[in-house]
C-alpha cells in the first residue's frame, strides 16, 4: 500500500496531566511525581513533571531531593505515582483513538501508533483537520492534552511528534521526510545509542543527514547487514512496519444481572438482547468478524455455566448474535431447573485476514 498516512499520539507530561485533572487547583504550580522508595521522606526518583517544574530543571529519573533542591522556594506538589488512575485516563483515551483508526497501536500507557490512511483517503492535506478533531475530542470527553506526529511511516511520525510537544501538532509530508531528518543529531533515530553515536561521530556522522549519505556498505562493514541496512534506511525516512494492534481482545463480552432470578425465556431474553445490542457496537467499531458466539449463566446457588456456538461462516452482524443467543439460552433453560441470576453474552473468533481484506477493499474504493 503506497503513501500510508500514520500518526504517533504522546500524551503530554502524562502521569503531571492526569493529577492536574483531579485536582485543577495544583495546575499552575510545579507539579512533581515521583516514585518513593520509603526509606527516607525524600528518597526515590522523579517519574515526570509539569512544564512548570521543567523550566526549574526537573527532568524524569532525577533523584527526588535534587528536584527539591531545584523547587526550593517554590510553591511545588510532589505526589506519588498512582499507576491505576493514569491506566483508567488512559484506556478511556485509547478507547476514543480507536474509533479514529484502522488499526492502533499502543506501545506505552500514553503513546500509540494509528492508521489513519483510509480515514484521511490517504491525504496529508486532510490530516491537521483530522488531528485537530481528536485533540479537540479527547480534550472534552476526558480532558488531556496531547502531541501529533503524522508522517508516511511510524519512524517519520514518532520523531515528528518528538519535535513539538506539549499540545503540538506536526505533520511531515513523505516528499518532506528526508529534509525534515536532515539536520537532526543522529541519536534521535531509535537504536542509536550513546555507544553508537560516539562510534558514528568517529566517521563524521553528526546528522541523520550524514548518516543517509554514508556509504551504506560501510556501515553493513562496521554494524553486519541487519543493523547496517536499518541504520541506512532509517536515515532515508524509510520504515516499513506497519502499525500492528497488540494483544487485541480475544473476546467481546457484556455480562448484566437480572431484575429478579428467572426461569422464563421472555424475561432472560430482554436482558440478554440489551446485552447484545452493547457487544454488537463494539464489534462494528471494530469492523472485525467473529466465529464464536457464548451465553455465561450464573444460577441461583451461584454455579456457573456457559453454552457456545460456533459460525459457519465470520458474521459481523447483530441479528446472528441475537438468535444464537436465543437458541443457545432456550437449550440451555431446557437442560436445567435452577433460576439464572446473571447472564452474560460474548464473541470471539475474530479474523484478522478478514480484517486486513476489508482494509485493502476500502482502499482500493477510495483511490
Ligand atoms: P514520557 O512520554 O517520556 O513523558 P511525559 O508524558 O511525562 O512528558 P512529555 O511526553 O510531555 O515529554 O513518559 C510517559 C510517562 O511515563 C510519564 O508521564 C511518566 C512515566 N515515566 C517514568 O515513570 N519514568 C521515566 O523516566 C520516564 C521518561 C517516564
Ligand atoms: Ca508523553
Amino acid at each position: 500500500m503506497q503513501n500510508r498516512v500514520v500518526m504517533l499520539i504522546d500524551f503530554d507530561y502524562f502521569f503531571a496531566q492526569c493529577e492536574e485533572l483531579r485536582n485543577p487547583s495544583i495546575r499552575d504550580k510545579p507539579v512533581v511525581v515521583g516514585v518513593y522508595s520509603g526509606r527516607t521522606e525524600d528518597s526515590g526518583a522523579v517519574s515526570t513533571s509539569n512544564y512548570v517544574a521543567r523550566k526549574f530543571g526537573v527532568k524524569s529519573g532525577m533523584p527526588l531531593f535534587q528536584a527539591k533542591r531545584k523547587l526550593e522556594g517554590s510553591d511545588a506538589v510532589f505526589l506519588p505515582v498512582d499507576h491505576v488512575y493514569y491506566d483508567q485516563i488512559s484506556s478511556r483515551i485509547m478507547h476514543i483513538l480507536r474509533s479514529y483508526s484502522s488499526s492502533l497501536e499502543q506501545v506505552s500507557v500514553d503513546e500509540a501508533y494509528l492508521d489513519v490512511t483510509e480515514q484521511v483517503l490517504g491525504s496529508f492535506e486532510k490530516t491537521r483537520e483530522y488531528a485537530l478533531k481528536m485533540k479537540v475530542e479527547v480534550k472534552s470527553k476526558v480532558g488531556i492534552s496531547f502531541s501529533v506526529g503524522v508522517g508516511p511511516n511510524k519512524l517519520v511520525a514518532k520523531i515528528a511528534c518528538d519535535s513539538q510537544k506539549p499540545d503540538g501538532l506536526t505533520i511531515v509530508k513523505p516528499e518532506e521526510a528526508k529534509s525534515f531528518f536532515s539536520p537532526l543529531p543522529v541519536d534521535q533515530l531509535l537504536g542509536v545509542g550513546k555507544k553508537t553515536s560516539l562510534k558514528m561521530d568517529s566517521l563524521g556522522i553528526k546528522t541523520i543527514g550524514d548518516l543517509a549519505s554514508h556509504d551504506v556498505q560501510k556501515l553493513i562493514g562496521i554494524w553486519g547487514k541487519t543493523l547496517g541496512l536499518y541504520f541506512h534506511n532509517s536515515a532515508n525516512a524509510i520504515d516499513n512496519s506497519s502499525v500492528q494492534e497488540q494483544g487485541e481482545a480475544e473476546s467481546i463480552s457484556r455480562i448484566g444481572t437480572l431484575k429478579q432470578d428467572s426461569h422464563d425465556l421472555a424475561f432472560i431474553l430482554q436482558k440478554t438482547d440489551e446485552l447484545t445490542k452493547d457487544v454488537a457496537k463494539d464489534v462494528s467499531e471494530k469492523k472485525w468478524s467473529f466465529r464464536q458466539i457464548s451465553v455465561y449463566f450464573v444460577l441461583t446457588n451461584l454455579t456457573s455455566k456457559s453454552r457456545s456456538a460456533t459460525l459457519e461462516q465470520p458474521a459481523k452482524d447483530e441479528e446472528t448474535i441475537r438468535k444464537n443467543v436465543k437458541d443457545l439460552l432456550e437449550k440451555f433453560l431446557n437442560e436445567t431447573r435452577l433460576d439464572v441470576r446473571r447472564v452474560g453474552v460474548k464473541v470471539s473468533g475474530f479474523s484478522r485476514e478478514e480484517k486486513k481484506q476489508q482494509q485493502l477493499t476500502s482502499f482500493f474504493q477510495n483511490n
